[in-house]
């Protein structure tokens, strides 16, 4: 049988076309720099940018200019292409029915719950990944990997009802990992960990009739409903999309954080760098880009080899510089203290540096594109996942039984690509920014002196007027980190605590919010707490899977002053968000009882029955609800506003 993948590859030109060039370098410098600006307000990438509009390589700017105007149909969420008979647009009031005869509330909520089913996949799959990766380290099949927070195991091993006594940590983990990996498709019919959320919170599930039963079970139930002649009602769709978002927090991505944690260590308080010049000009510099750590922390292991660190030598190099990307990134951040490149729109300006010998990736979030931008450097892109192969980069699949020897080979053919650098290409920006990473729920708790009474007093006396779980992504609809920073430092100023995950966390630390130092830029309250605690007042809490760990912050909380979520003085925002995933997670925080701010809108225009439920009728059912504001001086009105409301209905 053919390799059609090889064959792909081969057929796939990855070059910049010639006449993309030519256009690109005929601007003038005026029209150069006033892109630069619209583009992004960070300041290692504006450089990078500027060299790359002048040399005519794209990138996600490029494309999407291209891309403009889009579909207004498709933008409403008004076309629908799921079945053979179409595909079909609702255009009113000349087409008010697809050729089934599904309306524009259908369709619309159709696609939105299709979007939610890949989100919560994504994340729940990862989750997977990692579960399984302790089960192939309990029974001895995996290659490198150990327990690392037997503590955690344990805990999570009687949380699911898992005997530990006078049993050796394999028997713990081969039963743990076997527990939960029952949970993807349970029949039991609810998932151990969504018990963390308070009984308040899990009788407003009951009673809306959104508990999860089993992670891929709400995900497959999603995926039933969309199909043609099934689903037909949209709020029927949109409960369920509340469904399988709550098994994606509470089920896939918790089980993807607490994992993570039990085997390479729950995050504690640490320093690092972050921006485009963590990159060293005189090593080897290895990027680490996607989410999953499994691979990448094998890496980290990896470069203390004798033989790679003889090869180093040979080759001239001072040692290798592991750098981060997107949310492999921020786990590696987050436990090992790796210096952070960027977030997901620095992801081709790091190969532009001409100073990257290899981009590792794993899966989501990686530009398919990369290659591509790769081909005018010496850079490798090496792909890893079985997922996630990509025509033109190099594939080296890794799997738990040969992650430490697959993972020593990737990091070979970077050390040999480093002599084929080429020096006059190099633009490695000035002036990491230092950060400050590692905020887990326990590190938080531990800083606070193991309880949360510290800081309940706090909000109680109205020195920290609420929190915000501030997440997700950069898109070109938004200028790059504009959203992120400004919604941080208007938050912050206000008193109100920020904790993020993703690529709103690398945004905040590119601009300063993550060191100590920020304290200064928080309000008469905030900024007097930080200083005296030695913390910044913007938390950062992980990657996007670690969004579960805000879950389990906001569930305890709530424990403690015997309340449901709904009730607490926070809020969530996405300013810059592009993912199915962000999709999923705005929705299992709003399905938990958080009000959600986004600044992009969904597609959802075509339906006001579907902009009404979620923008108001969920606050019925959930007891809380999105808003959609893409400035985010107005984004953080709404959130005070809220956080103030709450602070008024608890009599604080
Ligand atoms: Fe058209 Fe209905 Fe088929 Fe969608 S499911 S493509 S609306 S016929
Ligand atoms: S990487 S999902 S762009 S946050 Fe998690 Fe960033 Fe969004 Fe990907």
């Amino acid at each position: 049988m053919p390799d059609y993948f090889e064959e792909e590859t081969k057929k796939k030109k990855v070059e910049i076309s010639e006449i993309e060039r030519a256009k690109m370098s005929l601007m003038n410098p005026e029209l150069i720099r006033s892109k630069i600006q619209e583009r992004t307000i960070d300041e290692s990438a504006k450089p990078i940018i500027e060299l790359m509009l002048k040399e005519g390589i794209e990138t996600v700017w490029d494309r999407f200019e291209i891309q403009q105007p889009p579909c207004r149909y498709c933008s409403a969420g008004l076309s629908c292409s799921r079945c053979a008979m179409g595909p079909c647009r609702i255009i009113p009031p000349v087409r008010m029915r697809g050729v089934c005869g599904a309306d524009a509330d259908l369709i619309v909520s159709r696609n939105l719950l299709d979007t939610i089913a890949t989100g919560a996949a994504a994340h729940s799959d990862h989750g997977r990944d990692i579960v399984e990766t302790l089960y192939k380290t309990s029974i001895g099949e995996s290659d490198g990997y150990v327990i690392t927070d037997q503590k955690k195991m344990n805990r999570l091993a009687e949380e699911y009802g898992i005997p530990i006594k006078d049993r050796n940590e394999k028997e713990v983990a081969k039963d743990l990992s076997i527990a939960m990996l029952e949970e993807f498709g349970s029949i039991k019919g609810t998932l151990t960990m969504a018990g963390r959320a308070p009984d308040q919170t899990r009788e407003i599930w009951k009673s809306a009739g959104i508990v999860p039963r089993g992670i891929d079970r709400e995900i497959v139930d999603a995926m039933h409903r969309v199909q043609m002649g099934v689903g037909a009602s949209y709020s029927n769709m949109i409960l369920q999309g509340a469904r399988a978002a709550l098994g994606d927090g509470w089920g896939g991505s918790m089980m993807g954080t607490e994992i993570s944690d039990v085997l390479f260590g729950t995050p504690r308080i640490n320093q690092s760098t972050v921006n485009l010049a963590v990159l060293k000009p005189d090593q080897v510099n290895i990027s680490l880009h996607g989410h999953n750590p499994i691979l990448s922390e094998m890496v980290v292991r990896v470069i203390e080899d004798p033989e790679i660190k003889s090869m180093v030598e040979k080759v001239g190099a001072k040692g290798i510089n592991l750098v981060g990307l997107c949310c492999t990134g921020n786990e590696l951040l987050m436990r090992k203290g790796v210096p952070m490149a960027g977030n997901h729109f620095n992801q081709e300006l790091v190969i532009a540096t001409g100073a990257l010998e290899a981009m590792v990736i794993d899966y989501q979030c990686i530009f398919p594109s990369l290659p591509r931008t790769a081909s005018c450097f010496h850079t490798k892109v090496i792909s890893t996942s079985e997922k996630s192969k990509v025509p033109g980069a190099i594939h080296m699949e890794i799997h738990p039984e040969n992650a430490y020897s697959m993972a020593k080979e990737i990091v070979k053919v970077a050390v040999e690509n480093y002599p084929n650098r080429v020096p006059e290409t190099v633009n490695i920006p000035a002036n990491p920014m230092a950060v400050t990473a590692g905020f887990s729920v326990e590190a938080i708790k531990d800083a606070l002196g193991g309880t949360w009474k510290p800081l309940i007093d706090l909000i109680v006396a109205g020195k920290i007027k609420g929190a915000a779980g501030i997440v997700g992504c950069n898109n070109p609809k938004i200028q790059h980190d504009y959203g992120h920073v400004n919604l941080t430092k208007e938050l912050i100023k206000r008193d109100i605590l920020c904790v993020q995950t993703g690529c709103a966390a690398v945004a905040s630390g590119k601009a300063g919010l993550m060191k100590p130092e920020a304290a200064d830029l928080a309000g008469p309250g905030l900024g007097p707490v930080c200083k005296s605690l030695g913390i910044p007042p913007v938390l950062h809490m992980g990657s996007c899977v670690d969004n579960a760990r805000i879950l389990v912050l906001v569930a305890e909380l709530a424990r403690a002053l015997g309340v449901g979520i709904h009730q607490l003085p926070v809020a969530g925002a996405a300013p810059e968000w592009y993912s199915q995933k962000a999709v999923s997670i705005g929705t299992y925080f709003v399905a938990s009882g958080v009000y959600t701010v986004l600044g992009v809108m969904p597609k959802i225009a075509g339906s006001e029955n579907t902009i009404q439920l979620l923008t108001e009728g969920l606050q019925g059912v959930t007891h809380a609800r999105f808003a959609v504001e893409p400035d985010p001086f107005k984004a953080a009105d709404l959130i005070s506003n809220h956080i103030g409301a709450q602070r008024s209905a608890l009599g604080i």
